[in-house]
């Protein structure tokens, strides 16, 4: 069998149906074995770091592996964004490159290049991947591609990426010959007993607890873990913006999006807190403000995570405690969980109800008529299906639909937490597209990040992808402009001051895709009713006026139940339950 035909059979073995890649000469015997077959499906992108994104769409969507492919070269460089973003924020995939012949390989030679587009992909990318290889001796494939989708998979899931030379590609293999590999114990660790009941006495003591999850709840698949205990316990839950989707927002017990931009709501909650329970969450500096010491300062901290790595690295942590959150909800939902005297607790959610009629995470319309985004997300939340899933770049776009989209139980919010890269939404959208097909997938961008994959529409239009695209334009990169007005004097150099963008409609109508815009708030409920009104790709380009920032937003050196705009200092002292910090003094 040919070595190339082996490939694509492992990967439909490994329930794959989709590659996303742009072709090159390293890649045809790879793009030939797929030729012709009805059983996999190669998604043709035009860009490679969009083909990445999709593959991280993919993944994120369907719980598998996503799958992206390039050439050498460029092509292999292309990707490294997506790589570099699959690792930061956890995301299963495996990224296939072509390389030159073995026999044009540089290897240990002291020169810069032997062939034609070689690149020593691998060694570029180790830092940012679980494991990357090149494959020299063809028997190894097996072994090679069985090793890193379970490296990808186990653990704390991330990219594994494989580099594959031409001759190799094309090497004759025998299936007798090929060596296995040998799957290494799972690493979810059984918990102590002990630590169980110190942990189940904790919580019992704690008279304003909060749930605080982050993506690691969706990676573990323990969504329905988490219900099970939220609702035997009653504890409220705040979300990361990576866990904003693992918990209905229609649920009395959501108390909104911690962080940089999060809901001020639920940033008071986690401040006031006495107990944090931190599910597979970083707890880094956008979610805890940049003095980590500050903190949920009151609180005792128990923080869960697979990754022993991110136990007390930012934040002391009094329970340290690494494993597998599925399974270590699924203990404490095994023991007596009607653990915490509900009654107790309803001082604590009466206070939450509170924070959330004071600061709403939405706000009403400007009186001259313009649209004010956290209105229109409110408003948008209306008109979603209750399958629909969100796809959301990078930017204010992001954090206004972050903030005050009301997210459901089956719907779900995907966006780049840590790589953060702009032009992400749209690809991510076609890889989801193809993970689910037949649900409505809604892109979420902005006039600049737009910009950045533009030419993914081609695919969105090829493949006839019910793909609506919500546009906020605010004719600038809005977020970095508001950095700007705050800390640069208003020198708005690269962010307006040489910064410009097509007339999108026009670019749009070029890719045969229907679209409208609208400047008006009375605009917003007909438009929006009549994006859902059927399953083709749409466009909607709302103009939002520049002065409206993305708030409330925490600034350096504040604590988090401080952001801007900052309240009198007596009516912060209204809210907290716990004493106010000097660097909370105007
Ligand atoms: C690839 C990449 N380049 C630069 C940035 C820095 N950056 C973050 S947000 C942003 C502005 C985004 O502008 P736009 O898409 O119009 O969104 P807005 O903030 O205006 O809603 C920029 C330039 C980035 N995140 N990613
Ligand atoms: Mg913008």
């Amino acid at each position: 069998m040919k070595l190339s035909d082996y490939v694509i059979n492992f990967l439909i073995k490994n329930d794959i149906k989709y590659v996303f890649e742009v072709a090159g000469g390293s890649l045809a015997h790879l793009l030939d074995s797929i030729y012709g077959r009805n059983d996999f499906s190669s998604i043709s992108m035009h860009h490679e770091t969009a083909a990445a994104f999709a593959a991280e769409g993919y993944a994120r969507v369907s719980g598998n592996i996503g799958v992206a492919m390039a050439t050498s070269g460029p092509g292999a460089t292309n990707l490294i964004t997506g790589i570099g973003s699959s690792f930061f924020d956890s995301i299963p995939c495996l990224f296939i490159t072509g390389q030159v012949n073995t026999y044009e390989f540089k290897f240990s030679k002291p020169v810069r290049q032997v062939g034609f587009q070689e690149t020593d992909i691998v060694n570029i990318v180790k830092p940012i991947v679980k494991d990357a290889l090149l494959i020299k001796n063809p028997d190894k494939i097996k072994y090679y591609l069985e090793k890193l989708i379970f490296t990808a998979k186990s653990g704390r899931p991330g990219p594994v990426l494989i580099d594959i030379p031409l001759d190799i590609q094309r090497a004759e293999i025998e299936l007798k010959n090929l060596l296995p590999f040998h799957k290494v114990p799972s690493n979810k660790k059984v918990i102590d007993n002990k630590v169980i009941d110190e942990i189940i006495s904790v919580i019992k003591k704690s008279i304003r607890p909060v749930i605080l999850i982050g993506g690691g709840i969706r990676s573990s698949k323990a969504q329905d873990e988490l219900f099970k205990f939220v609702k035997k316990t009653g504890m409220p839950v705040v979300t990361s913006l990576m866990g904003v989707d693992a918990f209905p927002h229609d649920d009395e017990l959501f108390a909104g999006m911690l962080g940089s931009y999060g809901n001020r709501y639920a940033n008071l909650t986690i401040a006031n807190s006495d107990l944090v329970l931190a599910l597979g969450t970083r707890l880094d500096t956008r979610q805890t403000g940049t003095k980590p010491e500050t903190f949920a300062r009151n609180a005792t901290i128990i923080h869960v995570d697979i990754d022993l790595n991110e136990l007390n690295s930012k934040v002391h942590a009094d329970f340290p405690v690494n494993c597998d959150l599925k399974l270590f909800l699924s203990l404490l939902n095994t023991h007596d969980i009607d653990f915490i005297d509900k009654s107790k607790l309803k001082p604590w959610k009466n206070q939450i109800k509170q924070y959330k009629k004071r600061y709403p995470s939405f706000e009403i319309p400007d009186d001259k008529g313009n649209i004010n985004p956290n209105y229109f997300f409110n408003k948008l939340s209306g008109h979603l299906p209750d399958n629909a899933i969100i796809c959301a770049d990078i930017g204010q776009n992001q954090m206004w639909a972050a903030q005050s989209l009301k997210i459901k139980k089956h719907q779900r919010f995907i966006t780049q937490g840590g790589m953060g890269a702009m032009g992400s939404a749209l690809p991510m959208a076609i890889g989801a597209s193809f993970a689910e097909p037949g649900k409505p997938i809604i892109v979420i961008t902005g006039d600049g990040g737009f910009q950045l994959n533009i030419q993914e529409l081609q695919t969105v239009y090829h493949h006839k992808l019910n793909i609506k695209i919500i546009l906020l334009n605010n004719n600038g990169y809005g977020m970095v402009r508001q950095f700007q007005e705050q800390y640069f004097n208003s020198r708005l150099q690269s962010t307006v001051i040489g910064y410009s963008s097509p007339n999108f409609q026009e670019v749009v109508s070029a890719y045969k895709i229907p679209s409208n815009k609208i400047i008006d708030n009375d605009e917003i409920d007909e438009n929006l009713k009549e994006l859902f009104n059927n399953k083709k790709a749409k466009f909607l380009e709302v103009s939002v006026i520049p002065d409206y920032k993305a708030l409330p937003k925490l600034s350096v050196g504040r604590p988090v139940e401080d952001q801007e705009p900052l309240l009198s200092r007596d009516e912060l002292k209204s809210n907290m339950l716990i004493n106010i910090l000097d660097s909370n003094d105007e």
